[in-house]
């Protein structure tokens, strides 16, 4: 049996996390999943990355300290394992003790290695990346390449890492392995980053307190990537009391792979090889890299303001149809944009349409003809067998590749081919024709059986909802082994259970209606990168008023929208619609005080004409609406 040793990046907690870090874990699931049915021995962690100049900034901004701060994301975190459907192993925090065994005992032999100096260090620094930059890597105006954001200048002493040294055994190491970074043309990145020259790295930081102190050098913390990267073989006991994990899924792994976003594969792919060099362990066997979510035509991140975060997805459409999704719509490896509508229409011509009409369908008329019973004859040769079988090779090729939307490609198509079967079959009318034949009986069970295929492919992907079409269709029990790929798994007189709607359908334009009020909320909750502020004259541009709210009630069909009847000291009172529904009752609000962008173009929202917008802070997508500390006439300027 082979063993496959699985992680994640370890996220940072200066703030909750939103569908990008989802997107890793949730790739992470998936392939773990997938290899446990392949009869691998697995073990899959993730975790939280807690200590550095960012955390504590972060925190203390709050007025609080790092690990509170760190405590609370890693709530968050937590809970999302659950309503995701995640299957880590383990969740490894960095100020855990386990970890700092295990940071403490590579340090001791990365030093004994003779790696280590002490130097003065200066450069230009971003702190959201916790990385020095050289001159010409800075973005225009002095600042950081991934975050827009401006650098700062730093001087201290350091501890540095005889990283040069590492120069041609990391070339070395490309040339052996070329699988050593996935996707291939990643490789070429990483390998022309290293022959450039690499220079020594700072491998601590006298200024940052919360970090784990650094061993033999008083006064300075270990570095935060330094610190990271190695939770990959601190969570499996390296360093501490109790180190089986670590001989069987490291020292004597036959896969060790890290899953990593591109924007963090040079810390992956050179760093942390030549630590582990240094040290003399054994190195990962491979680091695959994905892209970005965007969205805005921006990449997803919190310090650009344009994150989505799962809570609403989930609790609108299940986790089961994002996990799809995001799966579905990124081509693994490169970059894809979210948009509420892609979603949309993906949800409903994916999973709505194909696959839940599908098995409405064809479980229907089974119950019907069968008496609420899989057929009675099977099927043994016909033409989805072989259509059945391809599908079960292209599947299984594009899931070794990570090539997740292509292997839902090859399910769907086997979907579309049982459609099209029943089509020309036509046992609809059979049933009304002939009744229950032998004819029937075996044209049923072919379609049930496809449709057995395709969830056995989608358990990995989409865990529940697989495990329901499979009951749904008569398997009542999930397999646990690839091999029910295999053409003839549909039991014949088994008990089938009343069809119950998969995917309901979303009405989209009612939908992104909705959205569009939310929307606006996420927008005024955008921290403005730093490097585009506005003029006092932009701000004015808004017209910002105070008004008394008159009256106010429910949209129909919304749950999140209110429409407003609002004084804004005009005469004649204004309507307008907030998506506040979710955190405020109609009689609350009336005779209240808000705050409302009065010029703002008038837009409809699910049929009614709002003219203006409330304002609200927005915590975690909840608003929070502003008044005036003292009452003041209506049409007050806020300014
Ligand atoms: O970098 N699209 O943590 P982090 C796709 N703590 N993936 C995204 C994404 C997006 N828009 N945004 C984030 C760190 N991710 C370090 C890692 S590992 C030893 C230390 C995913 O909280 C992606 O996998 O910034 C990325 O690598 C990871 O979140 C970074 O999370």
């Amino acid at each position: 049996m082979s063993s496959f040793y699985l992680t994640t990046p370890i996220y940072y907690v200066n703030g909750p996390p939103h569908l990008g870090h989802m997107y890793t874990t949730i790739v992470g699931d998936t392939l773990v999943r997938y290899r446990r049915m392949a009869g691998d021995a697995t073990y899959f962690l993730t975790g939280t990355d807690e200590h550095g100049q960012n955390i504590e900034r972060a925190a203390h901004k709050e007025g609080i300290e790092p690990i509170e701060l760190a405590d609370r994301i890693v709530a968050e975190y937590v809970r999302l394992r659950g309503r995701l459907g995640f299957s880590y192993d383990d969740f490894i925090r960095t100020t855990e003790e386990r970890h700092r065994w295990g940071v403490e005992e590579i340090i001791r032999r990365i030093e004994a290695a003779g790696d280590l100096y002490t130097a003065v260090h200066e450069g230009w620094y971003c702190s959201p990346c916790e990385t020095f930059y050289t001159e010409k890597e800075l973005g225009p105006g002095k600042t950081c390449p991934v975050h827009g954001t401006p650098v700062e200048w730093k001087s201290e002493e350091n501890v540095f890492f005889r990283l040069s040294k590492y120069q041609q055994p990391l070339l070395d190491l490309y040339r052996q392995h070329p699988d050593f970074v996935r996707p291939a043309t990643r490789l070429n990145e990483v390998r022309s980053f290293v022959e450039s020259g690499l220079r020594d790295l700072s491998v601590s930081r006298a200024s940052v307190e919360w970090g784990i102190p650094f061993p033999g050098r008083p006064g300075q913390t270990v570095y935060v990537w330094l610190d990271a990267l190695i939770n990959y073989v601190s969570a499996l006991g390296f360093g501490g009391p109790s180190t089986a994990l670590y001989e069987r899924f490291w020292e004597r792994g036959d896969t060790r792979l890290h899953l990593v976003g591109k924007d963090i594969l040079r810390h992956h792919a050179v760093y942390w090889p030549a630590f582990l060099l240094s040290a003399g362990l054994p190195l990962p066997t491979r680091v695959w890299a994905h892209g970005w979510w965007h969205r805005d035509g921006r990449k997803m991140s919190k310090s650009q303001g344009n994150v989505v975060r799962p809570d609403d997805l989930v609790d609108r459409f299940g986790a089961d149809a994002v996990r799809y999704f995001l799966l579905r719509e990124m081509v693994f490896g490169q970059d894809a944009s979210f948009s509420d509508e892609a979603f949309i229409d993906r949800y409903n011509s994916d999973l709505a349409n194909d696959l839940g009409n599908t098995v409405s369908r064809v479980v229907t008329l089974a119950r019907k003809a069968f008496d609420g019973r899989t057929p009675p004859e099977r099927c043994e040769d016909n033409l989805l067998i072989a259509v059945a079988r391809q599908t079960a090779a292209d599947y299984r090729a594009a899931m070794e590749e990570l090539a997740f939307s292509r292997a839902l490609e090859a399910l769907w198509r086997l979907l579309a081919e049982a459609n099209q079967y029943l089509v020309v079959r036509e046992p609809w009318k059979l049933i009304k024709t002939e009744g229950a034949t032998e004819q029937l009986s075996r044209v049923l069970w072919n379609g049930l059986e496809a449709v057995r295929i395709v969830a056995t492919g989608l358990l990995p992907f989409m865990p529940r909802v697989a495990a329901e079409v499979l009951a749904a269709v008569g398997s009542a029990e999930p397999p646990a082994s690839l091999d029910a790929l295999a053409w003839g798994g549909t039991p014949t007189n088994a008990e089938l259970p009343e069809p119950k709607p998969l995917f309901p359908r979303i009405d989209k334009e009612a939908y992104l209606a909705e959205g569009k009020a939310s929307e606006k909320e996420t927008t005024m909750e955008t921290a403005a990168p730093e490097t585009s502020r506005i003029s006092i004259d932009q701000f004015f541009q808004a017209e910002l008023k105070v008004a008394t709210v008159l009256a106010a009630e429910p949209v129909p069909k919304s749950n999140k929208l209110l429409k407003l009847s609002v004084d804004v000291g005009e005469g004649t009172p204004r309507t307008l619609v907030a998506g506040i529904a979710l955190a405020y009752r109609p009689e609350e609000l009336v005779g209240k005080q808000v705050v409302v962008v009065a010029n703002l173009q008038p837009a409809k929202l699910m049929g009614v004409e709002s003219n203006g917008m409330v304002l609200a802070a927005s915590l975690d997508g909840k608003p929070v609406l502003l008044h005036p500390a003292a009452p003041v006439p209506n049409g007050t300027r806020v300014k």
